[in-house]
């Protein structure tokens, strides 16, 4: 099975952090093929570095060629209808992934991400996955997404505080951890917390695997059914869609 696994920044050292984190969670025999875009945002931290990162994600899977199934591997699950739109295989996003795994864990889990103006766009996402009676709170760690591989940042640390305080204080048994450069520490946290810690970008490579293994990809009848063909024009006139 290929896997293909899409950092939708374009930050290269994060792209092989993912990669990493999706080889140690896939089964033997799958392939991850771990990519990003050439353009866009360097680091997604809001609506429109998120509406801007979306060409590249698509981009990146027409041009992946045959492959099982794909991750979006950013928190914010962009492009992910428009990607189900061109892919047979099953496309999952790592926020609706952790969501669902933590829902499946304990009643009720919190979020712990980055910068506090992108708490909203997780806590859409809970409702749109009908996780909002699941998620207790979006907790800003108030880190940039490039910061939490800079040394000297401390991100490790602020980040196990908070996921300590979700735990004590909003009632949460179980965390989701609301980035994709995060991927590294939830083994890690959920030793010292006791409590389940779920990385988004292992569970989505898992769910990939046993949607594939049962035979199952996307819907290609109604609105997941192939974009219409028709003209494109102006810097997108390379997006225009196939017949
Ligand atoms: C992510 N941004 O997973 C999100 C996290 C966030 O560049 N990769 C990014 O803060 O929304």
């Amino acid at each position: 099975m290929r896997i293909l696994v899409i950092n939708p920044n374009t930050t290269a050292a994060m792209t092989v952090k993912i990669g990493a984190a999706a080889r140690l969670a896939a089964s033997p025999g799958t392939e991850i093929v771990a990519v990003n875009p050439a353009m866009g945002p360097v680091s997604i931290e809001g609506h429109y570095d998120e509406a801007l990162s979306v060409p590249g994600v698509l981009h990146q899977i027409r041009a992946a060629g045959d492959v099982d199934g794909v991750v979006i591997a950013c928190f914010g699950d962009p492009g992910l209808d428009a990607a189900r739109e061109i892919a047979t295989g099953p496309v999952i996003g790592i926020a609706e992934a952790a969501m669902h795994a933590a829902s499946f864990l304990a009643t009720g889990f919190s979020v712990v991400t980055t910068l506090r103006r992108t708490c909203v766009i997780a806590e859409h996402l809970a409702e749109r996955y009908g996780m909002a009676r699941f998620c207790r709170k979006v907790r800003a760690s108030d880190l940039a997404v490039l910061e939490l591989d800079e040394p000297g940042s401390n991100a490790r640390a602020i980040l196990l505080d908070e996921c300590r305080r979700a735990v004590a204080e909003d009632g949460a048994g179980a965390i989701v951890l609301g980035c994709a450069g995060m991927a590294d520490l939830a083994a890690e946290f959920s030793a010292e917390l006791g409590v389940p810690v779920i990385d988004g970008v292992g569970m989505a490579v898992r769910l990939v695997e046993s949607l594939v293994s049962l035979g199952l990809g996307t819907a290609k009848h109604g609105d997941y059914a192939r974009p219409l063909p028709k003209p494109y024009h102006g810097l997108l006139s390379g997006f225009e869609p196939s017949a």
